[in-house]
């Protein structure tokens, strides 16, 4: 198989700081390679973020030996009337996950501080709310992943409300998320500036929530909550975070 992944921003490449636009990674047989990367090019020409004169596009082949395969979480639809009910009840989910008070305000705080998208997560410890990489605003980037069978895997999920493509590659990246030793949640809401649903993902669980932000603030995030607990002398967060950025996983 081979992995397409396509980042793009405005006003230069992320490193140089051009504002992040969109990013999408897709794992396929070798047939399906040259239509990925007319997507993927395409995704970055119109995206509703706006118009990107970056655009990196990398291709790699993906040894079968180093694929790993997870299940997709479990989808709960919340209904809820505003966005400060979306994010009380983020609180709620992150808290029944065991995550304490401080730290969900810390992290919902510390995407509504944002000024500008992050590329990647903020990690951030579940009981003390302190941030855990020193990624600044960069954040780490979860990558390696795919659904094992996208034509499967969309007719798994034709039948919710909103179904696209944002739930579909917010599912599978949550998917791996939590299927990583160490963390115990994920918060995250979408930077498209009209496309207000978030979630919380935990216990299985993609808990998603209909109204996280304004419409038209083009300002979203991820948080991964992590228990510190879980590392030891053969695990640590440089672990986690490898798990996180390299290892391949796809989602059934
Ligand atoms: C994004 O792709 O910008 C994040 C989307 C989060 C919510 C996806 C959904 O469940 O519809
Ligand atoms: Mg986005």
């Amino acid at each position: 198989m081979f992995s397409i992944k396509m980042r793009s921003s405005k006003g230069g490449p992320h490193e140089k700081g051009g504002r992040h636009i969109s990013g999408i990674e897709r794992i396929v047989n070798e047939d399906e390679v040259e239509s990925e990367i007319i997507n993927a090019y395409r995704r970055a020409r119109m995206h509703e973020r706006g118009d990107s004169d970056f655009i990196n596009i990398k291709v790699e082949k993906v040894k079968e030996s180093d694929i790993i395969y997870k299940n997709k979480l479990n989808i709960k639809q919340h209904h809820v009337e505003s966005k400060e009910e979306g994010l009380a009840l983020s609180s709620e989910i992150l808290q029944s996950a065991g995550v304490s008070e401080k730290a969900c305000e810390i992290a919902i705080q510390s995407i509504l501080n944002l000024t500008e998208s992050m590329h990647g997560a903020m990690l951030i410890d579940k009981d003390t709310g302190e941030r855990l990489d020193e990624r600044g605003m960069k954040g780490v980037r979860v990558t390696g992943i795919s659904s094992a069978d996208i034509n499967d895997y969309r007719k798994a999920l034709e039948n919710n409300i909103d179904c696209g493509i944002h739930l579909e590659e917010a599912l599978i990246l949550a998917s791996k998320v939590t299927s990583a030793r160490g963390v115990t949640a994920e918060l995250c809401w979408s930077d498209d500036p009209n496309y207000l649903i978030g979630y919380v993902a935990a216990n299985d669980n993609y808990e998603r929530i209909p109204i996280m932000k304004d419409k038209g603030n083009p300002i979203g995030g991820r948080v991964f909550l992590v228990d510190t607990d879980q590392f030891d002398e053969d695990y640590t967060l440089e672990d986690l975070i490898e798990y996180l950025e390299e290892q391949v996983v796809l989602i059934k």
